[in-house]
């Protein structure tokens, strides 16, 4: 890890359906400056960034008038690039968390691999299609987007819960908690890759 470049990264991205600008900073605060155009979208990003620490500034110009979907995945796909750029080769990280995390009634179990092997296992029911306009299937083509991009091997649980905005929520806060362990500097892994083949590639 160098510490006089930082791990950040910034991300374009253009296509014919969005116009996406992503900037991570991996060792940040969690300040984050994000416009979607999607405001259900815009809130559970702002949770991504708060509690993983990760500074994030998100821009996405997407074909809203046909749905939320390619703004939501393509956005998925850019923080996942720009997460996997300031990753670099991955040396001196956590790389494994996992945790419970309780919203009110509905508790939800992230685990997370930042393996370099992209995988999602999701098992997280919505009792309804949709909260507000949002469409709740989005949620997980936002991870699977993310998980293939990052480069991470990510199982996200909901075990309970009732009302869809606290389990969208939940995903997101848990994912966002694992992932500022996993990415964090391992003191005693210095800059090794933690890993026997030597490499997280
Ligand atoms: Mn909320």
């Amino acid at each position: 890890m160098d510490a006089s470049t930082g791990r950040t990264a910034t991300i374009s991205r253009k296509t014919n359906e969005t116009a996406i600008e992503v900037t991570v900073d991996l060792d940040g605060g969690g300040k984050y400056d994000i416009a979607t155009g999607v405001g259900f979208f815009d809130h559970m990003l702002e949770q991504l960034s708060r509690h993983s620490l990760i500074d994030m500034t998100v821009r996405t110009k997407g074909d809203l008038h046909i749905d939320d979907h390619h703004t939501v995945e393509d956005t998925g796909i850019a923080i996942g690039q720009a997460i996997a750029r300031a990753l670099g080769e991955r040396r001196g990280i956590n790389r494994y968390a996992s945790l419970d995390l309780a919203m009110d009634e509905t508790l939800t179990r992230a685990a997370v691999d930042v393996s370099g092997r992209p995988f999602l296992v999701w098992n997280v029911p919505f009792s309804a299609p949709k909260i507000g306009t949002f469409d709740t299937e989005l949620v997980r083509e936002f991870f699977q987007a993310l998980a293939q991009n990052a480069g991470i091997t990510l199982h996200v649980t909901t075990l309970y819960g009732a009302n869809n905005h606290h389990v969208a929520e939940t995903c997101f806060k848990a994912v966002a908690r694992v992932l500022r362990v996993a990415l964090e500097a391992d003191p005693r892994q210095r800059d090794a890759v933690p890993s026997t083949k030597g490499t997280l590639g």
